[in-house]
């Protein structure tokens, strides 16, 4: 079917996705006119284990980014501004900017706090054109909130996504249908969704660096390698993404993870690390007003195997030591005691999962998992 207007097949999707730029800092910055300008780094005390959330992009040319200790942050740049994370305002911030997301379109799905896909395909049957919406869209969070965003607007959301992150920050990007495969080839494998570092090393033993490199290997040679994901990775080689932009997906999850900076062996800091974990998502759980009924923890081993054991209780639970009660056996099946050596651990993670709104009514189930992303986020990468 062609469309009349542009005598283009008008099955093609017209997506946008929006990213505010160093979001937290960015929201530092507006509210404390002093530090525009300034290096800031958002995130925990430099003086403990504090870790990075965030930093203005003054603070990210000295070689700081998310996920890395602030004590190292300091040392990278000791004149930088070091301020605890106030997620009330970026809370607020965020609801201001879905708001005005969702003026475009109902199809806005939010990732986290501070980023969401929009459908604008049926906004554009008039003429207007995606890039236009874009464009007031990245005004309009400018005017409205005093923040920038940037803005990527493609045909499926893995190249919306790369598209907003391409002209970062305050930046707008385009990528249409018939630049899709170029755009994608010299791009590093480790920018494709679901592409980690585990998955970044696997590849590469294979020979596989770039997305062309991808796009080189049989299909066969990846579902083989990497089950369902290898059939991903094989669409999205070629710009195939048919995920749908999902408005109301349901919160699922609270978790905590860990990548260890050296593998650990000894059984009892394995479980007491654990132990800390579920502290951290009770937490959690208790601040979003969850419970779940399904605990699980998983472990990733030094060969990268990663096995999962999870248990599920009659009475939603919550708190701490509930969550800690189930551990001992879970730990013990995700890592027999007696494994052979080596049967060290590079990964620990606790999950509480099958969450109920403890309180909150189910039409705000949208912003709250945004906020179960984000922690997902935050605290996935406290390496
Ligand atoms: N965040 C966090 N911990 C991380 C990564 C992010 O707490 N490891 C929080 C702080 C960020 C916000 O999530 O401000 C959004 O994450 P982004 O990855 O979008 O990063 P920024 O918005 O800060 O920067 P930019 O998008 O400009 O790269
Ligand atoms: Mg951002």
């Amino acid at each position: 079917m062609l469309d009349e207007r542009t005598e283009k097949p008008s099955h093609i999707r017209k997506i946008i996705h929006v990213d505010m730029d160093a979001f937290f800092a960015a929201v530092e910055q507006r509210d404390h006119p002093e530090l525009m300008g300034q290096p800031v780094v958002v995130g925990g005390d430099p003086a403990s284990r504090g870790v990075v959330a965030t930093c203005s992009y003054e603070a990210r040319s000295f070689g700081i980014h998310s996920a890395m200790t602030a004590s190292r942050a300091r040392v990278l740049c000791p004149q930088a501004v070091f301020v605890r994370p106030k997620m009330d305002a970026y809370r607020a911030a965020s609801q201001q900017v879905m708001r005005i997301l969702r003026s475009y379109t109902h199809l806005v799905e939010p990732l986290s706090l501070d980023e969401a896909f929009l459908d604008v395909t049926a906004a554009t049957t008039d003429g207007t054109l995606a890039v236009q919406i874009a464009k007031e869209i990245r005004a309009r969070i400018e005017r409205e909130t005093g923040l920038t965003a940037s803005a990527g607007v493609s045909y499926n959301k893995a190249l919306a996504k790369l598209a907003s992150d391409w002209r970062k920050p305050n930046g707008l990007l385009v990528i249409p249908p018939d630049r899709g495969l170029t755009f994608l080839a010299p791009l590093h494998v480790s920018k494709l969704h679901g592409v980690g570092p585990a998955t970044v090393e696997r590849l590469s033993k294979m020979g596989i660096h770039t997305v062309l490199d991808l796009r080189n290997t049989p299909q066969e040679t990846l579902t083989r390698r990497f089950g369902k994901t290898g059939l991903w990775f094989y669409e999205v080689a070629r710009g195939i993404d048919l995920r749908p932009v999902q408005p109301h997906r349901e919160r699922k999850s609270v978790g905590y993870e860990r990548t260890f900076q050296e593998n650990l062996s000894d059984r009892t800091v394995m479980l007491n690390t654990l132990q800390e974990m579920a502290g951290q998502v009770s937490r959690r759980l208790h601040e979003l007003e969850l419970t779940g009924r399904t605990v699980s923890v998983k472990a990733r081993f030094g060969d990268f195997q990663t096995v999962t054991r999870a248990h599920t209780v009659a009475q939603p639970i919550w708190r701490a030591e509930e969550i800690s009660a189930c551990l001992p056996e879970l730990f013990a099946k995700a890592v027999p005691p007696g494994l052979p050596v080596p049967a060290s651990v590079r990964l620990l993670g606790v999950t509480v999962s099958s969450c109920a709104d403890a309180k909150v009514n189910s039409s705000d189930s949208g912003q709250l998992s945004l906020l179960d992303e984000i922690m997902h986020y935050q605290l996935a990468q406290l390496s």
